[in-house]
Order: C-alpha cells, then sequence, then structure tokens
C-alpha cells in the first residue's frame, strides 16, 4: 500500500495475495489519505471487487502505461523469475506486466522455489480451436499436458480461451528456451512464465514480518 501514490495509475493482480490490497485501497480511497488513483484491473474478478469498492477502474486504451503492478505468484525462481497463472489471469496479467518498470509480487514463503515447475504446474493459455493440436505438439515435445477443468468442464478464461497444465517431475530445466518453444506454437496464447519481469518481491512472513527480494 505504501508504494502506491495519490494520482498514480496502477495495475491490479488477480488472487487471494491481491485481495486484502483492494481492500485496503478501497478504504485508503474512501477517507482520503489516498486520492486520484485509478486502476486496470487484470481479470473480471478483481474487476468486479473494485466496482463494490468503489475504486476507480481504467483501461489500456486509456492508459497505456502504468506507474506500478501489485499482484500475487504461483512460484518465485532464481532470478524473481515466475509462474503465474493458477487463478486463470495470466494473459491480462503478462500484458498488464509488460507495460511497468515495477511488477510488484506479493508472495508468502512457500511460494519460493530452487527451481520453477517444482511445486506448481506451468498454465499456458490456448486458443479453444488448436487446444488439441498443441496438447500433442508439446507431447512430441516430451512434455506432459492436461486441460484444466473446474466442476467436470473445460475451464474458460475471461478472453475465452482454455488452459492446459504443464507438469514437470524434476522442474524447468531452462525457463527462457521452454518459453521460446512455448510461443512458437500456433494456438497458444501466453504462458505462465514471467521471466525478468519483476521488480521486487514482498515476502509476508507467518510472524506478520515482511522482507523484500531485489533482482538487482
Ligand atoms: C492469477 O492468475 C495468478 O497469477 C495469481 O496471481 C497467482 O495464482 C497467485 O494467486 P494466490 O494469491 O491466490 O495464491
Amino acid at each position: 500500500m505504501e508504494l502506491i501514490r495519490s494520482g498514480s495509475v496502477i495495475g491490479l493482480g488477480t488472487g487471494s495475495t491481491v485481495r486484502p490490497l483492494l481492500e485496503l485501497l478501497g478504504e485508503r480511497l474512501r477517507d482520503g489519505r489516498l486520492t486520484s488513483v485509478v486502476a486496470v484491473p487484470t481479470s473480471e474478478d478483481t474487476a468486479a471487487r473494485c466496482r463494490d469498492l468503489a475504486i476507480p477502474l481504467t483501461t489500456l486504451e486509456e492508459h497505456p502505461k502504468l506507474a506500478l503492478v501489485i499482484d500475487g505468484a504461483d512460484e518465485i525462481g532464481p532470478g524473481l523469475n515466475l509462474i503465474k497463472g493458477l487463478g486463470g489471469a495470466l494473459l491480462r496479467e503478462k500484458v498488464v506486466a509488460s507495460i511497468t518498470r515495477r511488477q510488484i509480487i506479493v508472495i508468502d514463503p512457500s511460494k519460493i522455489v530452487d527451481r520453477l515447475g517444482t511445486r506448481s504446474p506451468l498454465p499456458v493459455e490456448v486458443l479453444p480451436f488448436g487446444a488439441q493440436v498443441v496438447k500433442r505438439k508439446l507431447a512430441v515435445k516430451g512434455l506432459v499436458a492436461d486441460l484444466r477443468t473446474k466442476d467436470g468442464k473445460p475451464f474458460v478464461t475471461d478472453n475465452g480461451n482454455l488452459v492446459l497444465y504443464i507438469r514437470f517431475e524434476h522442474g524447468i530445466a531452462s525457463p527462457q528456451s521452454l518459453e521460446r518453444d512455448l510461443n512458437n506454437i500456433p494456438g497458444v496464447v501466453e504462458n505462465g512464465l514471467f521471466l525478468s519481469m519483476t521488480w521486487k518481491v514482498i515476502v509476508g512472513e507467518a510472524d506478520g514480518s515482511t522482507r523484500e527480494l531485489s533482482r538487482r
């Protein structure tokens, strides 16, 4: 909260970690401790919560650059590289992360890993038309992918796409080359690897204290 300045245009992430931040932001805008903050939400869920809390929303058409973005993550690996997207919002989260120099990630210590892909599957958002094609192309590369489901049906993102979960028995050996490979498959819309995008990670400890991890 202390990093958010009056008059700024910010991006708001998705997930259970970001939720309390939305409450606090709404409170500070209501009591006047913060003024003229507008936000780009990264999901319909976050947008709905912001509307409930009277946090003013804007679009990327109106504001193509953001002072900062605050979001959660599923894994933080070496170099502050991340896996994101278990909340289903990775595409908008990545677009928003790409237009700020200050992506701030808030996590608890359980999300810190020595190697990406050891704790979490890697979500990949795919066009419904090409989902099976992508799955087969991944299998040729030795990557096992399962369609994400919800209540027994395919999970559909806010963008009308499907999600494949790739699982790695021993983690991801080279996130950079995996990302290139994934982006070269027609039908892949975006993947959950966020490499070299994060400015600061704030780790909340069980005793209420916080510590920061920085790339530099
Ligand atoms: C949403 O798509 C995700 O990228 C979330 O940021 C991530 O899953 C962290 O969510 P939690 O804060 O709920 O763990």
